[in-house]
């Protein structure tokens, strides 16, 4: 007992411990040192860039066009230029290595370096923060920016320990990479990742046989490249081009029309639909009219010129009627639309199938590859794009103990329930970004790390101002935030789908909205409660 009592009490000191090396957790670490706070980041990988330290996958791009996936402070957008509209991988994570150097950042993060545990000590107000390799800090605020999508899922096949060949998570792609080259190549998964493996694997795989479960409503991403005189004109719009990505839905550059479909003639309509799918990305998905994502009519027109110019691409019709179904497999863009380039073609291609799992279930998974209800398909690399225990899976993942010793795992249980999406009570001291019921996946990163990461940088320095050392949310704020967003996802056509935005893809976990639809109203919420000296927080 009084070896780990004594350990913990003579246990480095922070104002605040941040977790992880994503964009939220730069954002922290920089603006935090900026205002004089004593701070450490622990980042579980070797590198900075989070997702795109871990999905380093062949194919791994960002769906966000350049410049809105980035920082919008001046001093780093200057000189920084994209060699592509929509970014890769390895770009992202130079870029990342680019802000390092700007902002000085990697001398206060210590690399690979897991947290597993924190616990809060009452006593003194803080927290104590334990890491795998045995290392045990303190710290005022304990900051999580896990990310969306930390805890990748892995579906509990029989037999899939026993596969003889080649076998990855895309989330947990091996640094070292792998070649598709030469190779029987099964892809699990039709998510944003499956679709970025599968065209890269078809492009040289000797066979490819993708396990289809639900057809993606894949967007076309107009991917070009990116010369640097072209940026340098471009960036004389980029203050402008930030300041509307503070301020609509989903952080983008992307204003919607603010008709209802249903209100518009169908030539019209389709006209709008056509230069939407030509400007590329999720234009088509966000800036299309305002009741795409309420009224199931509305929506139905959205999927039917999808639908309709998708099949124009597949050349066997029984193919088609998998990938594109006549009817929709759920509303459109309800879950989260992936660009693709060549998705499609790729079909039309002799070295790629497509077995449907709902019609001919993997069986297990056996060393030369995999049975499903109508017998072996022999792989030799077996990509598992299955997704992630979002939002809530890495902050849960780590044995968190509030007061009274309550895991938040044991909190959420029935479901995560938070205090606009930045805490939960139980839990003082504790802050997240990007987490549940806060915007995350409904919005794009940097647009949210900086809007939410401002929220908490004045938060710290509001209770340092007023001498505060514990600030919480009540359980009656918390209460009220859940069945404000629970009514919010009632007005809305998300419920429809078994999406990660429902916690629907994983078995067991509960379903509710995970996700604030809608950066302005939650950034005018939060900004209101802050207003009004922390309302719904108790701060001593
Ligand atoms: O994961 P997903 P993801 N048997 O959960 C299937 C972001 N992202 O990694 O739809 C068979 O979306 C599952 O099928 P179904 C982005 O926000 C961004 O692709 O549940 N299949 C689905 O097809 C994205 O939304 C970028 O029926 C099973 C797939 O696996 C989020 O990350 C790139 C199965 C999982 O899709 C997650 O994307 C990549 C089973 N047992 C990711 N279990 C870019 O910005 C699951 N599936 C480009």
């Amino acid at each position: 007992q009084s070896g780990q009592t004594q350990k913990d009490d003579n246990a480095e000191v922070f104002d605040a411990l941040i977790v992880g090396g994503g964009f939220n957790g730069v954002y922290q670490l920089h603006r935090l040192r900026q205002e004089g706070f004593k701070v450490r980041l622990f980042e579980a990988g070797a590198d900075l860039g989070g997702v795109w330290y871990w999905n380093c996958y062949p194919g791994a791009r960002v769906d966000s066009h350049v410049p809105i996936y980035e920082f919008s402070i001046e001093e780093l957008w200057r000189d920084w230029n994209w060699t592509e509209r929509f970014p890769a991988w390895d770009e992202l994570c130079r870029y990342f290595h680019y802000v390092d150097k700007k902002l000085d950042l990697s001398r206060d993060i210590r690399f690979g370096t897991r947290v597993s545990a924190a616990e809060f000590d009452e006593a003194r107000d803080q927290w104590v923060i334990r890491t795998t390799d045995g290392t045990v800090v303190r710290a005022r605020f304990f900051i999580l920016c896990t990310g969306f999508a930390s805890k990748p899922y892995i579906p509990n096949y029989k037999g899939l320990e026993s596969f003889a060949g080649e076998s990855f998570h895309t989330g947990l792609w091996p640094q070292e990479g792998a070649s598709f080259t030469g190779k029987r190549v099964g892809v699990v998964g039709t998510g944003a990742s499956g679709v970025q493996v599968v065209q890269e694997a078809s492009k040289d795989a000797a066979h490819l046989t993708v396990f289809q479960r639900t057809p993606i409503l894949a967007l076309p991403m107009q991917q070009r490249k990116l010369d640097v005189e072209t940026q340098q004109r471009m960036k004389a719009g980029y203050p402008e081009i930030f300041r509307i990505r503070r301020e609509t839905f989903g952080g983008f550059d992307i204003l919607r029309d603010e008709r209802s479909a249903l209100e518009v003639p169908p030539e019209e309509r389709c006209a709008l639909y056509e230069k939407l799918w030509q400007k590329g990305g999720f234009h088509y998905w966000i800036g299309g009219f305002a009741d795409i994502l309420t009224n199931e009519d509305a929506n139905r027109t959205m999927y039917d010129f999808w639908r309709d110019k998708t099949r124009a691409r597949i050349k066997n019709p029984a193919l088609a009627d998998k990938l594109a179904p006549m009817e929709p497999p759920h509303p459109f863009g309800v879950k989260r639309p992936s660009l693709e380039q060549w998705y499609y073609e790729a079909f039309n291609q002799d070295n790629v199938s497509l077995v449907d799992v709902r019609e001919t279930p993997i069986v297990e998974i056996v060393p030369e590859g995999v049975r499903t209800a109508d017998g072996l398909v022999e792989v030799d690399m077996l990509v598992l794009a299955t997704g992630f225990d979002a939002v809530t899976g890495g902050l849960t993942q780590i044995d968190i103990r509030g007061t009274g010793g309550v895991t938040l795992k044991e909190k959420w249980t029935e479901g995560a329930r938070t205090y606009l999406g930045f805490a939960t009570s139980g839990f003082p001291n504790m802050l997240f970004l990007y987490g549940p019921q806060s915007p995350a996946g409904f919005s794009n990163g940097p647009t949210s790390a900086e809007l939410q990461g401002e929220w908490v940088v004045d938060c710290l320095k509001h209770m340092r101002e007023n001498n505060k050392g514990r600030i919480e949310a009540t359980a009656q704020a918390e209460e009220e935030w859940t069945q404000f967003l629970s009514a919010i996802a009632d007005m809305t056509l998300f419920p429809k789908a078994d999406s990660w935005y429902m916690g629907a893809n994983i078995p067991g976990k509960p379903r509710q909205l995970l996700n604030f639809p809608g950066v302005p109203m939650y950034m005018d919420r939060c900004n209101a409660a802050a207003a009004k000296d922390y309302e719904g927080f108790v701060l001593d």
